[in-house]
């Protein structure tokens, strides 16, 4: 398990904030005046510049790999591109192919066939009734690396041994090194129960792997309150936003300052230095999370995935 999160302080500072300050209601936009006092501006460049540099610990692995998953229109594929688009400095959009083929998006160096060491995989959403969306089993599969590039999941049954889209013994690098569930802060009251379960199945399941690091990352955070779809910056204040932030915790049992709020870019032309902050801070997270994990990872995996 990972143990110290060195970054993980200005998540503690954005409850401490949302505490001490007057919560911004979803409905009456008050004084945002105190949002100066965060330290939000020329964040964005240190942040990115220490995750460009970033090395993996472990000199075995060259890429960690963050596995994003939850509900179908979460935003996960969103979250790729945004991730994509702060490293490239303008929009881009990389993770439209189809979501149910196994692809792993790799963020580009310059312009020479290089690439940063993390990677990312996305799969179509899960669904609340069984034959629709991705099957929890897979993902289980794609936590352990016995999924093979560009394999077609099939929602009504799971990949086995025997398919070819199987690794039979994967590799440390296959394997997923940071589970990421993404939660929608607007839908997350209408989820179905199943949806719901599914979600702590496999984040139970990854815990089972030997530890594999989770984090939660809320996104759609403007349409869930009209002040933070106002400002970003109010995210600090909305005391809707914490709300589904513990509602979340709640919900599938992950600790709030596991929890990440994230607007991804949805309309925007431009590149914005407010949700910039936010999403590096996440990504952040989870490069810490993944980075932990390696330094401790078993090289190979048994056919079984113990
Ligand atoms: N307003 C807003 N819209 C968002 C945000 N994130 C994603 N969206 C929109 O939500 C819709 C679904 O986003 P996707 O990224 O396709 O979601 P997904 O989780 O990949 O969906 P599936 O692959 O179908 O499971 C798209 O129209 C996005 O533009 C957000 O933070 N705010
Ligand atoms: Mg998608």
């Amino acid at each position: 398990m990972p143990s110290q999160f060195m970054w993980q302080s200005w998540h503690m500072l954005l409850i401490s904030v949302s505490r001490k300050l007057p919560a911004v209601s979803c409905h009456i936009a008050e004084s945002t005046s105190t949002c100066s006092l965060l330290p939000y501006d020329s964040q964005k460049e240190v942040i990115l510049q220490k995750l460009k540099d970033y090395v993996p610990g472990n000199p075995d692995i060259k890429s960690i790999r963050v596995f994003l998953h939850g509900p179908v229109g979460a935003g996960k594929s969103s979250l790729i591109n945004f991730i994509n688009s702060v490293f490239q400095g303008h929009i881009t959009s990389i993770a439209l192919a189809d979501s149910a083929i196994y692809q792993t998006h790799k963020i580009e160096k310059g312009k020479h066939g290089i690439y940063y060491p993390i990677v990312f995989n996305d799969v179509m959403g899960l669904e609340e009734s069984s034959g629709k969306g991705v099957h929890k089993d897979d993902i289980i599969n794609a936590l352990k690396g016995h999924v093979k590039e560009g394999h077609k999941f099939n929602p009504m049954s799971p990949l086995s041994e025997k398919d070819h889209g199987y690794i039979k013994i994967p590799s440390s690098e296959d394997r997923v090194h940071c589970l990421v569930s993404v939660m929608p802060a607007d839908k997350m009251a209408f989820l179905g129960k199943h949806v719901i379960q599914k979600m702590r199945d496999i984040r139970l399941a990854a815990f089972a792997l030997a530890g594999i690091p989770q984090m939660v990352v809320l996104t759609r955070v403007d349409e869930a309150c009209p002040s933070v779809r106002k400002d970003v910056k109010n995210i600090y204040l909305s005391k809707y936003i914490k709300e589904k932030m513990e509602q979340c915790s709640a919900k599938l049992g992950v600790p709030v300052n596991c929890i990440l709020p994230v607007k991804n870019y949805h309309e925007e032309i431009d590149l914005n230095e407010d949700m910039d902050v936010l999403l590096l801070r996440a990504l952040r997270q989870m490069v810490d999370f993944a980075d932990d994990f390696i330094k401790n990872i078993p090289l190979k995996i048994t056919p079984q995935g113990n």
